[in-house]
């Protein structure tokens, strides 16, 4: 039997902070139809795919952070995004700011879900990797607060049965740990998905803000490659509220090339043919885990803590 996912990163370029949520959701349900028109069964859309990227500023007010997250979902404005879906048959992963209600405290999580060709959520992570700062860093253009506005994700790294194969879900700088990929390649993930906000300048060090594009295709491209799953990375990108973010979406096969990559960094869907059974022809020789990794070693590695010994 096939397994074929044809498959979209759909992707977006800014967000601005004045934009309702009905607005992009309509800008979804555009790059949803034009996705299943040139036939994909599955759309991915980017990180916090709702709004703009809302960290870059210090939020005071309660009730005004409040607003930047969705309490339930589907909610009164995304309901349409998965009655499309379901109409269409096309399934989806979305990246969105959850406020929720957990352990008798209000929590906050940077999280995605995936949802069937019904319009069913059969799947929902939360970001574990949480990159910036709590506090307003000084001398920054941007600010890159996620450690102020969310938790860790408390759901690890899960895999579901969907689309006829073993899907994944990560979020934007969870990309770069080759720890997020290793789970849930030892799950046997066939497929991973995610959406990312990557401003050039995030590392306050302007002599390395060029290699941003090469670090967000290596991370992803490794990551396929030594787990032989095919990863789909959806940007949102261009210049939103002054923040320069990149594009370069991509498709990436298990053998680690990028068999389709965006070329423009506005709202663009970018199509390929996945063959789930791609990852078998590494999974079953180089990266036969079962025979070749050595997973004593690695633990001896660990309980030394670390590989150099301490100086004397
Ligand atoms: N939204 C993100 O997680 N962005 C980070 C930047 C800040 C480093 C990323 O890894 O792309």
């Amino acid at each position: 039997m096939s397994r074929i996912v044809h498959t979209a990163a759909a992707q977006m370029g800014p967000i601005s902070k004045s934009e309702t949520r009905r607005d992009t959701v309509k800008r979804l349900i555009e790059l949803m139809r034009e996705a299943k028109g040139r036939g994909a069964e599955l759309v991915v859309f980017t990180e916090l795919a709702l709004t703009t990227f809302f960290p870059r500023w210090m939020i005071e007010d309660e009730a005004e952070l409040d607003s930047w997250y969705e309490s339930e979902m589907p909610g009164p404005e995304t309901r349409a995004l998965f009655e499309e879906a379901a109409k269409l048959g096309v399934g989806f992963y979305l990246g969105y700011a959850e406020l929720v209600n957990e352990g008798g405290r209000r929590r906050r999580f940077n999280t995605s879900i995936l949802v069937d060709r019904s319009g069913n959520i059969v799947g929902k992570y939360r970001k574990v990797h949480l990159p910036g700062h709590s506090e307003p860093q000084a001398g920054r253009t941007h600010q890159h607060l996620e450690k102020r506005y969310f938790e860790p994700g408390n759901m690890g790294f899960g895999v579901w049965r969907a689309f006829g194969g073993v899907m994944g879900m990560c979020i934007c700088n969870d990309r770069r740990w080759p720890e997020t990929y290793r789970v849930m390649g030892l799950q046997g993930v066939e497929m991973v998905m995610l959406g990312y906000n990557t401003p050039y300048d995030h590392t306050g060090h302007k002599d390395i803000d060029s290699l941003t594009q090469f670090h967000n295709h290596l991370s992803m491209q490794a990551g396929a490659y030594q787990n032989s799953t095919w990863v789909i990375g959806t940007a949102k990108c261009g210049v939103e509220e002054g923040s320069n973010m990149v594009g370069q979406s991509a498709i990436i096969a298990p053998s680690g090339e990028i068999v389709a990559q965006s070329y423009s960094l506005e709202d663009e869907i970018i199509t390929a043919r996945c063959d789930l059974d791609l990852g078998k022809r590494y999974r079953e020789t180089i990266f036969n885990f079962g025979k070749h990794r050595e997973p004593e070693a690695y633990r001896l590695i660990v309980e030394r803590k670390g590989a150099i010994p301490p100086a004397e």
